[in-house]
């Protein structure tokens, strides 16, 4: 469909009055303008829409859903547009409105005794975390696109990310929420209250809603102490399994103190090494697989290096670890970190992949490895799986590469029944199989498969309570 039909099919008063709402030059209708926010990060989804509107107040937003909702025209929300699942990319309709965060990037205000932070939904997460680092305090929440993503779409995601282990994913770090109804009423839960019983918490029903219930224009976050001391280290094991009982020992020998504890097999190693020009590894040969290991503390640095270069030295004598490397500065930390956020970038330079986003408990993921990699070899002789993550949460990106005398497009040809694979091995060990990425559009078909019927009837009964008329960003996380 051209652009100019698109924008006759979804009332060009409607386009009025959103310039009427927001000014002329926060509704973009041109091809140009609209690009970036047309496609996903992976470049795996391309849609269309009738306008861009990029509202800067919670009160514009209000209006925006007013005017949408009179028009029955539907509302893609986005924040940074990092979706891992094609989230908040558009269908190819071009009926939809894509309603931009962008523009409400405000930092609200921040309670150093209450420690907490409240915000605009659009502010970038890097932005709260160096508000937070600012006034001496600590926002937790970290992930590899940090600095771009925003706080509203964390939340309506309810992102995880590499700090999960000590401080818990988005809906932990969340005290109170603002929210746009698709009707344009405004919800103001932006309480600051640590505890509140007073019925439903319809903060939770937001989070992780994936811009299918509302729009969400502010948030109050927790803050944390400050870590002043760090301790890094990568260690190399030799698979799943050996990891699976270095975290027992690390937490035995460090308790809380540990943050991450991220895992990568070799293959995954070796292909970030042939992809990203400035990463290595930090061991003479490739290991089977290694750990990323952090501590931290408000301790002194020196004693929290030690504590783990004790737990480190148990976990050899156990011949859990045939090597490892501890960071001795900022610099050696840094570069590990920066091997382990760059698998993202590697795997869309390698080529096209099946991406798997699971979990399951944690004491059963190392066999949930052993049984998905026996199964999707025996599918598809040579299929490489990219196999990294938060082993600590039991969160594994389940990532399969095509067999290197198979083709991308023969390859993604087999991507249902190699799903179906890795899912199955999923819920039959009572997992999940969105952890941190949500549903998005790229699982929505799974849900049938793995979500049992009366959940998705009560979460059906909530949908159409809230969006009555299905506008919010339909075909996302509920399969039609
Ligand atoms: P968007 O991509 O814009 O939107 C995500 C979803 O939220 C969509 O459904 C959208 O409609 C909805 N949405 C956005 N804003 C709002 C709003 N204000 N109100 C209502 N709905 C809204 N995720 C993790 O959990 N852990 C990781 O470790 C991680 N690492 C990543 C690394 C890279 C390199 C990349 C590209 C992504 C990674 N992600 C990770 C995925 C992604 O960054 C997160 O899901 C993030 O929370 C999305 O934020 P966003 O602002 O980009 O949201
Ligand atoms: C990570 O943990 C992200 O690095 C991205 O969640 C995972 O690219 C992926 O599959
Ligand atoms: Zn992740």
């Amino acid at each position: 469909m051209d652009k100019r039909d698109v924008t006759v099919g979804t009332g060009s008063e409607l386009i009025d009055t959103l310039k009427d709402i927001v000014g002329a030059a926060n509704v973009l209708t041109e091809p140009v303008g609209q690009a970036p926010f047309l496609g996903d990060w992976l470049g795996k989804y391309r849609g269309e829409a009738a306008a861009v509107v990029r509202p800067g107040t919670t009160q514009e937003v209000a209006d925006v859903m007013a005017a949408c909702a009179a028009a029955r025209v539907p509302v893609v929300p986005q924040g940074g547009n990092t979706s891992m699942s094609g989230g908040a990319t558009p269908d190819a309709s071009g009926r939809a409105v894509v309603l931009s965060l962008q523009r409400m990037n405000r930092i609200r205000a921040l309670d150093p005794i209450g420690q907490t932070i409240a915000v605009d939904a659009g502010v970038v997460l890097a932005k709260v975390q160096e508000a937070a680092e600012e006034a001496g305090f600590f926002f937790p929440l970290s992930l590899g696109a940090e600095g771009s993503c925003t706080i509203g779409g964390n939340l309506a995601a309810n992102a995880g990310g590499v700090a999960v282990l000590r401080y818990g994913v988005m809906r932990e770090l969340t005290l109170g929420v603002e929210a746009v109804l698709p009707d344009g009423r405004i919800w103001n839960g932006m309480k600051a209250l640590r505890k509140d019983n007073t019925g439903y918490a319809l903060r939770d029903l937001f989070i992780g809603s994936e811009g299918t219930l509302g729009i969400i224009t502010g948030a109050v976050l927790k803050l944390f102490p400050r870590p002043t001391a760090r301790a890094t280290a990568f260690a190399a094991v030799v698979d799943a399994t050996s990891a699976l009982r270095l975290l027992g020992v690390i937490r035995v020998h460090c308790g809380d103190r540990l943050t991450a504890f991220e895992f990568l097999t070799g293959e995954t190693l070796a292909m970030i090494q042939r992809q990203i020009a400035d990463v290595r590894i930090p061991f003479a040969q490739l290991p089977p697989a290694g750990v990323l290991i952090e501590l931290s503390d408000i301790d002194d640095e020196m004693a929290l290096s030690k504590r783990l270069e004790r737990a480190l030295g148990t976990a050899m004598e156990e011949a859990l670890v045939a090597d490892a490397v501890i960071a001795q500065d900022r610099a050696q930390a840094n570069a590990m970190w920066r091997l382990r956020e760059s698998v993202s970038q590697a795997l869309v330079r390698e080529g096209k992949a099946i991406k798997h986003d699971i979990s399951v408990p944690v004491a059963e993921i190392a066999d949930f490895v052993a049984a998905a990699d026996l199964a999707v070899a025996a599918a598809l002789p040579g299929i490489r799986p990219m196999v990294f993550g938060h082993l600590g949460d039991g969160n594994l990106h389940y990532n399969l590469m095509r067999p290197l005398a198979m083709n991308d497009a023969e390859f993604v040809a087999q991507s249902a029944v190699l799903t179906r694979i890795v899912h199955d091995e999923t819920c039959r060990r009572h997992g999940s199989i969105s952890a941190e990425h949500g549903i998005g559009q790229l699982r929505v078909d799974e849900m049938t498969v793995c979500k049992a019927p009366l959940e998705l009837e009560l979460m059906r009964a909530l949908k159409q309570l809230l969006d009555p008329d299905g506008l919010m960003n339909p075909g996302k996380l509920l399969p039609a």
